[in-house]
């Protein structure tokens, strides 16, 4: 047995499914996950001491490259001074004041511990701030596990095709519409019928729970229209996409202000870090300030936010996501060759740092879409390229990231890599 076997089934003694988050037991896939016990720049290393090319960067924080020699030191220095005051810091203004910098349309921003957390918040603080119960989400969205959010939720829920979680009560559900990605008129027919019952709409703003899908640019302009004109607050779930994308996350690219902005992710640069925030007559109804009441025992914790704001700085150099998408395009038009070459019925697409590969002839633009994806064959894909050393997501329905330390050479090897595993898929292997 290998030591990931051994790990595998000693963790699964003691931990439901032997992991803590559902997607990395790979039963979407198949096979044993991988038990990391190091990481640096594009690599890590499983319990086995093999290295992989790392697509994963901890679901998108490591936008750096694991373990950065800067990260790591502020890190170190916070976490001397003592781990955890229960009170605030300086440190927390300086990464409130460097959000609200990064992204003009954050007027105020609360630090909470999770992207779950920081939607969670945010969806009380619409319905706080509106006074109403009904809240819009999109078939395919993932965004945390918050009971109201849990109905037909993509990410982890959707690759178990569990659609609806089980605990969930029908009284919580019946709260939450669920209409179809990128489909506006289901968007006009809703906000017609209901527009003045709505507290808010979240939408990952580039979908990234059910694969890599880019949002129409009539989709987050009709978004924006309606919930102007019917008094509900937009939401742009950006824990995946924010600083991933561009430097102003999605609402940069596509110059959609939304009211309020969940964060996670890349802002804590590996650590527990997340943040809801946008306009400050919103933000005005949060406790100790108004009604809506949120709290968070770590919430700003100090050697969190040193790594969060380390982070921050360093992707504001220049050039950053220049490089970042230079990377990331040449990974998908290097896959996107070697499949045309190989007769392959493959493609792959990218946003910044995010890209999504599909066994599929165009990418998918909404989740019916990527339903018709051959999922089998990716599974396949996805365990010969794990033999050749290449770490991608254990699910077809799971984006990709790529770092700043994803070399030319190392993108090279990728595709090189993904020629062989299009030949064992030919070969029937
Ligand atoms: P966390 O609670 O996992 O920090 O964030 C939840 C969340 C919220 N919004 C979006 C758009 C997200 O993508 C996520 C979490 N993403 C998944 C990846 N598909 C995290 C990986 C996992 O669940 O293990």
């Amino acid at each position: 047995m290998s030591q990931n076997e051994i790990l595998f089934a000693r963790a699964q003694i003691t931990i439901p499914g032997g992991v803590n988050s559902p997607v990395r037991a790979f039963r979407s896939v198949g096979g044993t996950p991988r038990f990391f016990k190091r990481a640096s720049g594009p690599y890590v290393w499983d319990a086995d001491d093999k290295r992989y090319i790392d697509y994963i960067g901890s679901w998108g924080p490591a936008v750096l490259g694991h373990a950065h020699p800067d990260v790591i030191e502020a890190v170190q220095k916070a976490a001397v001074n003592g781990l955890s005051f229960g009170a605030p810091t300086e440190a927390e203004i300086e990464m409130a004041e460097t959000l609200c910098q990064m992204l003009p349309s954050m007027e105020q921003v609360r630090l909470v511990s999770s992207g779950t957390e920081a939607t969670m918040s945010a969806i009380r603080l619409a319905r706080g701030f509106t006074g109403r119960n009904t809240i819009v989400k999109f078939e395919g969205c993932y965004h945390g596990h918050a009971d109201s959010l849990l109905v037909k939720a993509g990410s982890g829920l959707l690759t178990f095709g569990n659609p609806t979680s089980a605990g969930v009560p029908e009284d919580f559900a019946k709260h939450t519409k669920v209409l179809d990605y990128n489909n506006v008129e289901q968007l006009e027919r809703l906000f017609a019928a209901q527009g003045s019952e709505l507290a808010c709409v979240i939408v990952e703003p580039v979908a990234g729970n059910m694969n890599l899908i880019k949002p129409s640019h009539a989709f987050l302009k009709t978004l924006r229209e309606l919930c102007t004109a019917h008094g509900a607050v937009l939401i742009f779930d950006e824990v995946m996409t924010g600083f991933r994308v561009g430097p102003q996350g999605v609402q940069g690219v596509y110059a959609v202000k939304p009211d309020l902005t969940t964060l996670g992710k890349i802002i804590g640069g590996g650590m527990p870090v997340g943040a809801f925030g946008g306009r400050k007559d919103i933000m005005a109804c949060i406790a100790p300030l108004g009604p809506v009441y949120q709290a968070g025992t770590l919430s700003g914790n100090p050697v969190a936010v040193a790594a969060g704001l380390t982070t921050l700085k360093l992707l504001q150099r220049s050039g950053f996501y220049q490089q970042l998408s230079k990377q990331t395009e040449r990974l998908v038009d290097g896959l996107n060759g070697v499949a045309a070459e190989m007769g392959e019925q493959f493609c792959a697409d990218s946003i910044g740092g995010m890209f999504g590969v599909y066994f599929s002839e165009h990418p998918p633009t909404s989740f019916a879409d990527v339903n018709t994806s051959d999922r089998t064959r990716f599974n396949k894909f996805f365990h010969a390229m794990l033999d050749a050393g290449v770490y991608l997501a254990p699910s077809a329905f799971e984006a990709g990231f790529v770092s700043v330390t994803h070399t030319d050479e190392v993108i090279d090897a990728t595709v090189a890599a993904a020629k062989h595993a299009f030949q064992l898929l030919q070969q029937g292997q």
